[in-house]
């Protein structure tokens, strides 16, 4: 059967590693065209392709930082350019991935930094908000249509030292639930997918680049990959028009809750 994202317009924000990238790529084994954004363009670049070859009916990339309204208005008007130039007047963006987010540091709130709060709220709260509200009449008209925002099991459960974090991801997912409450009756579906630990950059940016501390939280563990992530993106984006999956956490088999992990070797 083929697929219901063939040909359908996809726009995925942090498509430069870990889900993201991921995602452009399964999405692009749909035969999707993809629309994909994040601040480093030359990884963009190499994903493209990547998705190409996966079998993408398009994938163009262009820069984007979602922490500013003026970089995600122009993004979106790039999309649009793209979208038309590929069906003047008729252009629709079926899906919408807001994926770009992260986590800053693991200080408690006494040794908090401001400069990581503001990332964190602003990339993982008010990108949703901008990407969502430059991209809705793109999408606006066209039943089916899905805007699938990435949050986390850290928006349902909090731990010391990811206080924030947790509470930008909270944030996350009363964005999502609102706005299927605003959007109701336009036939767009709007869902949160709440990934436990995977590994990706993630931990790497989390910890500045310090690769070490970053390995060490997947010790012992078979975490979640950025392609288990992405397969359940493609699956909720995937599901017939009248199916909207609202909220989905997908953890790894050793993950009970946010700070309950079984590790190879450890005591149970
Ligand atoms: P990665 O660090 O591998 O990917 C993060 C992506 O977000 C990159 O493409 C990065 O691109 C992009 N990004 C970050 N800041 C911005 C910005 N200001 N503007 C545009 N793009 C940005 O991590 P993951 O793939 O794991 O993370 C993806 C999402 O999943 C995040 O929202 C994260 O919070 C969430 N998540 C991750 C989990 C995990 O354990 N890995 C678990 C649960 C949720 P660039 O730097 O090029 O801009
Ligand atoms: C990422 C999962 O547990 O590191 O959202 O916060 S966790």
């Amino acid at each position: 059967m083929e697929s219901r994202l063939k040909d359908q317009w996809v726009l995925i924000t942090g498509a430069s590693s870990g889900f993201g990238a991921a995602a452009a790529r399964a999405f692009g084994a749909e035969g999707s065209r993809l629309l994909l954004g994040a601040r480093r363009v030359e990884r963009l670049e190499e994903v493209a392709a990547e998705a190409r070859q996966a079998g993408a009916a398009d994938a163009q990339f262009h820069s984007l930082d979602v922490s500013s309204t003026d970089s995600a208005e122009e993004f979106v008007a790039w999309a649009k350019e793209r979208i038309y130039a590929h069906s003047p007047g008729l252009g629709r963006l079926h899906v919408l991935v807001n994926n770009a987010g992260g986590a800053l540091g693991l200080d408690p709130i006494a040794q908090g930094k401001d400069a990581d709060w503001e990332t964190m709220l602003q990339t993982n709260v008010l990108g949703i908000l901008r990407m969502t509200r430059a991209a809705l009449p793109l999408m606006l008209g066209q039943p089916g249509g899905a805007i699938i925002n990435i949050g986390s099991i850290a928006g349902r459960e909090v731990y010391e030292g990811g206080t924030v974090y947790c509470a930008a991801k909270a944030g996350e997912l009363q964005i999502t639930r609102g706005l299927r409450l605003e959007l109701l009756g336009t036939g767009l579906r709007v869902c949160t997918i709440d990934p436990g630990m995977a590994e990706t950059e993630f931990s790497i940016v989390r910890f500045k680049g310090d690769s070490a501390r970053a390995r060490k939280v997947y010790e012992g563990v078979h975490p979640l990959t950025a392609e288990d992530v992405a397969e359940t993106i493609v699956w909720v984006a995937n599901r017939p028009p009248h199916v909207c999956i609202d909220e989905l956490i997908i953890k790894c088999a050793a993950q009970a809750a946010v700070q309950k992990v079984h590790r190879q070797g450890a005591q149970r």
